[in-house]
């Protein structure tokens, strides 16, 4: 346990360092918050938990900050006459509007880390005008991102290049180092979950994989050869600028890959320097 008896060398009394998790609608980001807050309670790590999503029905961490004490959703739609859509949007900008007010709320918060839950749909988070503002607010320069891939989405070549292509576009959209993550990971066969990881780490064997996908969509002009060969111009060249960072599989209901959560805010705040190799490990011998 000694290696974790200073969690964060980073956190100098301010603000901890701050982890957003997102991702596409249902992709498990309040579960990572809840099983990471539950993992790091076992380590003595204080992790706090922040709830950005005014939509939430129930989350089941503890919550240092919940959104939904400042806007309820039913309200909005109530006072500006709107349908659930259209007041989530109009939230997200509320939310973002009010970023100052949740930051003086937050501000001083004894903690090693945050972990903030966002909202269900990826866009009312990034795309928003204002959510710039309120990562700026909220994440004071030591923000990350967490962008986690819905597994069964993952689980052909097209799906799994358009979560890379969004997750790149988020990084690009926020301007936060971004680590990726293979959601729920407990829920794919081990040679299914092999092969994505592969993947994730072979431009070569992706790149094959969706011509081979491709070739079967007679629907497309061409067999799809085309849109593949875009997808992949633009994975190379993310990949040649260094920001496609592959993926690590996690699951919340295995509690599987919590150690790499943290590894990564580590590598990139500071703190333990050795972090992803043999971390893990030290981690499931803790624990023995
Ligand atoms: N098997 C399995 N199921 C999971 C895991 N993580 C989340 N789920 C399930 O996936 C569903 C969605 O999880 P949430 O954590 O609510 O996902 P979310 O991204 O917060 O969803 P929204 O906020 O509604 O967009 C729930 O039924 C969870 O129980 C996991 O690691 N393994
Ligand atoms: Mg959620």
């Amino acid at each position: 346990m000694d290696a974790f008896a200073v969690p964060m060398s980073v956190n100098d009394g301010t603000t901890p360092p701050v982890l957003f998790v997102v991702g596409t609608a249902g992709a498990g980001k309040s579960s990572l918050v809840t099983s990471f807050q539950r993992w790091a309670r076992f380590l003595d790590i204080d992790v706090l938990a922040i709830n950005l999503d005014p939509g939430a029905e129930r989350v089941h961490y503890d919550p240092e900050f919940d959104v939904r004490d400042l806007i309820s959703l039913s309200e909005v739609m109530d006072e500006y006459d709107l349908g659930p859509n259209g007041a989530q949007i109009l939230a997200a900008d509320l939310v973002a509007s009010q970023a100052e007010d949740v930051f003086e709320q937050i501000e001083g918060l004894a903690g090693d880390i945050m972990i903030v839950d966002t909202p269900g749909q990826v866009e009312l988070f990034a795309f928003r005008e204002a959510s710039s503002h309120l990562v700026e607010v909220l994440g004071q320069g030591r923000a990350c991102l967490i962008f986690l891939f819905d597994p069964l989405l993952s689980s052909t070549p097209s799906g799994f290049v358009s979560q890379m292509l969004l997750s790149s576009i988020v990084h690009f959209r926020l301007g936060l180092p971004t680590a990726n993550f293979l959601s729920k990971s407990d829920l794919l066969e081990p040679e299914i979950l092999e092969r994505i990881l592969e993947w994730g780490e072979n431009l070569d064997v992706l790149e094959a994989a969706l011509f081979e996908e491709s070739s079967k969509q007679s629907h497309f002009e061409g067999g799809g050869g085309q849109r593949a060969e875009f997808a992949i111009g633009q994975l190379r060249m993310m990949q040649h600028a260094a920001i496609q960072p592959g993926l690590v599989p996690l699951s919340s209901e295995m509690e599987e890959g919590q150690a790499d959560v943290l590894s990564f805010a580590q590598n990139v705040f500071g703190g333990m320097s050795d972090a992803r190799d043999g971390f893990a490990g030290d981690i499931e011998h803790e624990r023995q």
